[in-house]
């Protein structure tokens, strides 16, 4: 197959709030363009885009997956991206290869927390926008108080562009004002608009010419001379409008009856750019062929898939490439085309379309290969930051080499999903957004990599430091036959400003007159250090400390670092108790958006979470708590907030600062770790 000439592509993200639809709507328009031979469904496990066994258990998008159909001489290139937001990383980088952003909209729950926040991430893109109204046929679905809230809360630049005949379960087609025809359920191909419409459809499309016409001169002239215009004519203004990102078209349906696919396909063909018209902002210098990697899939069998959006082209398989990052060459070798889980390999991609390549050796999700080496600058996702860890362990004893390389794998995949070493407790932590991320990678340990582990609950990152001034002397002392130890030294700790810098620790070396040698004060330095990395309150390292050797005495022959070492450790420790030792732990900046009616429950239980409110900030029935919440309370939010509100609630958080523990909080985490560190030793 030859590559497509870029102006007969369009590149289209799939995208918004968690179970909107958005599955179904591609699994409607595969159907539509004949892709499939029958609407597969999401309660079956028979959709193209869900084939992960994963999504068939949860019923809901993992990942992005990549689908393309061919209408009206045009390729179309679908993402479509999950809506959860614990598996936002897809859906941020598939914004970053399109040309255009299809916001899809419960008819019932209308614009929710993510559809807001996708918007604005297509926005900040400059993506052209369609909005399509889903879900028309349940109870209390209402198209045009979905539309007055998208005017009202994304942009008042949305218009209709179809209506809905009929709502709820009577819902039987829709009309499409552009074309001024209707699709009915069941009936193959346009149909007449029923005459009980007429004065509603006249009104909106009315709407819909003004918000036209506005967008060209030319037009405007024509419409104000009385002229009747063509369809084409109003298509041709509109398509420039949406490429300006001047218009955003509404339209409607209903996914799982396959009912305004066709309409909704004419749509993306009429209303989206292609890539010969916006283009691309990502950078490839002067090369003559790049591609963007904006996607990585974790297969087990076929290794690494990386997904990539020809920048400048066409490549095929035998194009050889320069990672700028790495300087390594990479050939592509045989290139592929996704559709869910099956692909289908081709000669070449040209410029604008998607493709996918197996097995390069050192790419990662966010590089720019080119054809020789150019300085640029690769696009930053600007993925979100993790807000929850768990310690994972494997199983069985033997194993954590594989589930660390599981993990790399996954989170090659995810970048969202990080792994390290815990430096306090020595546990390996996996971060994500949310638990749900997390337990997903856990399930494809054992599922893709045959690794079994358990995840433990969290530790809250504590730290120690002091309040006041402390000086101390030890003397570390044997000296009973032979060769003895002998180190001795005194130092005054003072707590620096700023204490929550996770650097603060200062060594002052004030010996004078040479009673300690040279050679054996950074001894003591390492001594305190080593003490420092478990306080003694908790357990928890140690921060925001200036340490001063003020004096000491050494002996001729039995000193030595090791016993300097000691003696610095020891002495910090006497210092230390006596430095009036304090507990601090970490505080998440937490943004909760909920509905109006469980605001009271939500607030009340982050009173007894410690919180402490910050605003409040209603819009369009649901309402946007910020607050100020101790780490250690809301490990397992989760779960409270989807019980408090229905699933209906959202979040996120982010690390602000370390502040004191209050002490009667302080006294049980100390009682708990001394009780911990008894039995550790017992
Ligand atoms: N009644 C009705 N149900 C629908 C419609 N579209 C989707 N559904 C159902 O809604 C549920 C969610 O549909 P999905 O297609 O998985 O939604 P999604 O937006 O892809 O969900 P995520 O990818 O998890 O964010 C499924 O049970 C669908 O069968 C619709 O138009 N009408
Ligand atoms: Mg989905």
């Amino acid at each position: 197959m030859p590559a497509i000439e870029p102006g007969k592509i369009r590149n289209i993200a799939v995208v918004g709030h968690r179970g909107v639809g958005k599955t179904s709507l591609v699994e409607a328009m595969l159907f539509q363009a004949g892709k499939t031979n029958r609407l597969g469904s999401i309660e079956q496990g028979t959709t193209v885009s869900d084939w992960d066994d994963d999504e068939h258990r949860r019923q809901m998008s993992l990942s992005g997956t990549l689908e393309h159909l061919e209408w009206h001489e045009r390729k179309i290139n679908l993402i479509d991206c999950p809506g959860d937001a614990g598996f936002q990383a897809d859906t941020f980088a598939a914004l970053r290869v399109v040309e255009g952003a299809l916001v899809v909209l419960s008819g019932v729950m209308g614009v929710e927390v993510n559809s807001t926040r996708v918007w604005a991430r297509a926005e900040e893109y400059e993506l052209s926008r369609l909005v399509f109204v889903n879900m028309l046929d349940r109870e209390r679905a209402d198209f045009f108080r979905v539309l007055d809230a998208a005017r009202s809360q994304l942009s008042d630049r949305c218009v209709a562009i179809q209506l809905p005949i009929g709502s709820e379960h009577e819902l039987s087609g829709i009309v499409d004002l552009l074309h001024m025809s209707a699709y009915t359920v069941g009936a193959d191909g346009p149909q007449p608009i029923p005459d009980s419409m007429a004065a509603q459809v006249q009104e909106y499309r009315e709407k819909l010419l003004d918000a036209v016409v506005e967008t060209s001169e030319d037009l405007m002239a024509r419409y104000l001379d009385g002229e009747e215009l063509p369809a084409e004519d109003v298509a041709a203004a509109l398509k420039g409008a949406v490429t300006r990102d001047e218009l955003y078209p509404v339209a409607c349906g209903v996914a799982t009856k396959n009912l305004g696919a066709t309409a909704l396909l004419d749509l993306l063909v009429e209303g989206v750019p292609s890539p010969a018209r916006k283009g691309t902002t990502i950078e490839f210098g002067d090369a003559k062929q790049a591609v963007f990697v904006f996607k990585t899939i974790a297969d087990p069998f076929a290794g690494r898939i990386s997904c990539f959006r020809v920048l400048a082209g066409p490549v095929t398989g035998d194009t050889t490439l320069v990672d700028p990052r790495t300087h390594a060459k990479e050939r592509l070798g045989q290139i592929l085309l996704l559709q869910g889980k099956d692909n289908e390999p081709v000669d070449a991609v040209a410029v604008g379309d998607l493709g996918a390549v197996a097995k390069l050796k050192d790419v990662v999700t966010g590089d720019v290969l080119v054809d020789h080496e150019v300085p640029v600058e690769p696009p930053h996702i600007d993925f979100p930051q993790p807000v929850m860890s768990f310690a994972i362990s494997p199983k069985a004893k033997g194993d954590e080499e594989k589930m660390a390389a599981g993990l790399r794998r996954l989170s090659e995949e995810d970048p969202t999903l990080q792994m390290r070493r815990d430096p306090q407790t020595g546990e390996q932590l996996l971060s994500g957004l949310s638990q749900m991320q997390v337990e997903v990678a856990v399930d494809r340990l054992h599922g893709r990599f045959h690794v079994d582990v358990e995840l433990h609950p969290p530790r809250v990152p504590y730290k120690e430091t002091i309040r006041k001034e402390a000086r101390a002397r030890h003397r570390y002392k044997k000296q009973t036959g032979g060769r003895g130890q002998f180190g001795d030294c005194e130092i005054v700790i003072t707590p620096m400003e700023e204490a929550d810098d996770a650097t603060t620790y200062e060594f002052v070396d004030k010996i004078v007159g040479g009673v300690i040698s040279q050679g054996y004060r950074p001894a003591v330095d390492k001594g305190v250090r080593e003490a420092m990395e478990h306080g003694d309150l908790a357990g928890a390292p140690v921060y925001g400390v200036r340490v001063t050797l003020v004096d000491g005495m050494e002996h001729a022959v039995d000193s030595s670092e090791m016993a300097f070492k000691i003696a610095g450790s020891l002495a910090f420790k006497d210092a230390y108790q006596k430095a009036d030792p304090v507990l601090l732990e970490p505080i998440m900046e937490l943004e909760v958006t909920v509905p109006d009616d469980t605001v009271g429950a939500v607030n009340g239980d982050l009173n007894s979470r410690r919180g402490r409110l910050h605003g409040m900030e209603p819009v369009g029935g649901m309402t946007t708590i910020r607050a100020e919440v101790p780490m250690a309370e809301i490990l397992t939010y989760n779960q409270a907030l989807t019980s408090m509100t229905g699933g209906r609630g959202d979040y996120h958080m982010a690390f602000l600062r370390y502040d004191e523990v209050p002490t009667h909080v302080a006294q049980k985490i100390i009682e708990t770790t001394k009780k911990e560190r008894e039995a550790a030793k017992a």
